[in-house]
């Protein structure tokens, strides 16, 4: 019995990716007057859309054609679960001259009346991943919660792997950092910035399913042979508050270590850091820090994880919480 229960904590620590809540979202399914099943289309003007099936980026893609203005597809809406955080990810293929949307469309059980969580890429010819994540907090009277893929422009485009999750809700406060989770962006976190690897190559960076500690996406960092990579986010930092950062990190060679910057003018004027984390599993970080009066007048900071050269780290669920200094 007892180990039955460790088996299972286990596999939710090692956050198994939850079901999509989004029926025919790999567009498997064959096509029914005219559109896949279980979505509807969303159009500019009427009569403007049409769809095919044809190979995508896994299996069959829906193929839309439009001829200008915005179109794509709308799944089915759902009762909004106010304990969770919904994420949603697509797959999208397009030409250079139109763009993309991802976005939530929420209202009631009759009707979607708004949207949110919108993320939008430009086409290049070739499969580009988008994920966003709801913003309910803003939208007290929404009841229901559905996801739209369009697209802008005259053409033909592929919308393959439509996904919608429920995950729990972090703590903290969502308006201190944008995006902790690290689910929303497009080839990479919004919000957060990390430098080129020292030859200008982008390749110390993942941000991948394997690395998440929860939900869909989580960010692989290594320091490679160059001069490590600074994950982070700036942020304003108020006097008379305590902050506390959490960080759910994985370390997989060498160590790393949780770091607020104080900036000033963009400088680094000076830096507050955790302990040093060694190679291990998942584990939930957390440092405190305050502006002290040898901080500069600026209330800039930038905080995040530093992987030195040689160290390689998982890392999810950032967390900024603020209070009233004692
Ligand atoms: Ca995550």
């Amino acid at each position: 019995m007892k180990r039955s229960w460790w088996l299972l904590w286990l596999v939710s620590a090692a956050g198994a990716a939850p079901a999509s809540l989004c029926p025919n979202g790999s567009f498997e399914a064959a096509l029914a007057d005219g559109l896949p099943p279980h979505w509807t289309k969303v159009e500019e003007t009427t009569e403007n859309l049409t769809c095919r099936l044809q190979a995508g980026k896994v299996g069959q893609a829906v193929a839309v054609t439009a001829q200008g203005g915005t179109n794509g597809l709308a799944s089915p809406r759902l009762a909004v679960d106010r304990t969770q955080t919904y994420l949603a990810g697509a797959w999208v293929k397009l030409p250079e001259d139109c763009s993309a949307n991802l976005k939530f469309a929420l209202g009631d059980a009759r009707r979607a009346w708004t949207s949110t969580g919108i993320t939008a890429v430009r086409g290049t010819g070739e499969w580009q991943e988008i994920r966003i994540q709801d913003r309910l907090d803003e939208w007290a009277e929404v009841t229901h919660l559905g996801v739209e893929v369009t697209f802008f422009g005259e053409g033909t485009a592929l919308f393959d792997e439509v996904e919608l999750l429920a995950v729990p809700k972090l703590a903290g406060n969502p308006q201190i950092l944008r995006s902790g989770n690290l689910e929303s962006g497009a080839d990479r976190p919004d919000g957060w910035y990390r430098p080129l690897s020292a030859d200008n190559q982008p390749v110390l960076f993942g941000w991948l399913p394997e690395a998440a500690h929860s939900g869909a996406r989580g960010v692989r960092v290594s320091g490679g042979i160059g001069g490590g990579v600074w994950l982070n986010q700036g942020v304003d930092c108020e006097a008379d508050t305590v902050y506390t950062l959490t960080a759910w990190v994985k370390v997989t060679a060498g160590t790393a270590r949780l770091r607020v910057v104080q900036l000033h003018n963009r400088e680094d004027v000076g830096q507050v850091e955790s302990e040093a984390l060694a190679v291990g599993d998942w584990r939930q970080v957390r440092m405190t820090f305050r502006k002290t009066p040898e901080w500069p007048a600026t209330h800039h900071i930038a905080v995040g994880i530093w992987v030195p050269p040689d160290a390689a780290a998982d890392v999810d669920e950032f967390v900024l919480d603020a209070k009233p200094a004692p």
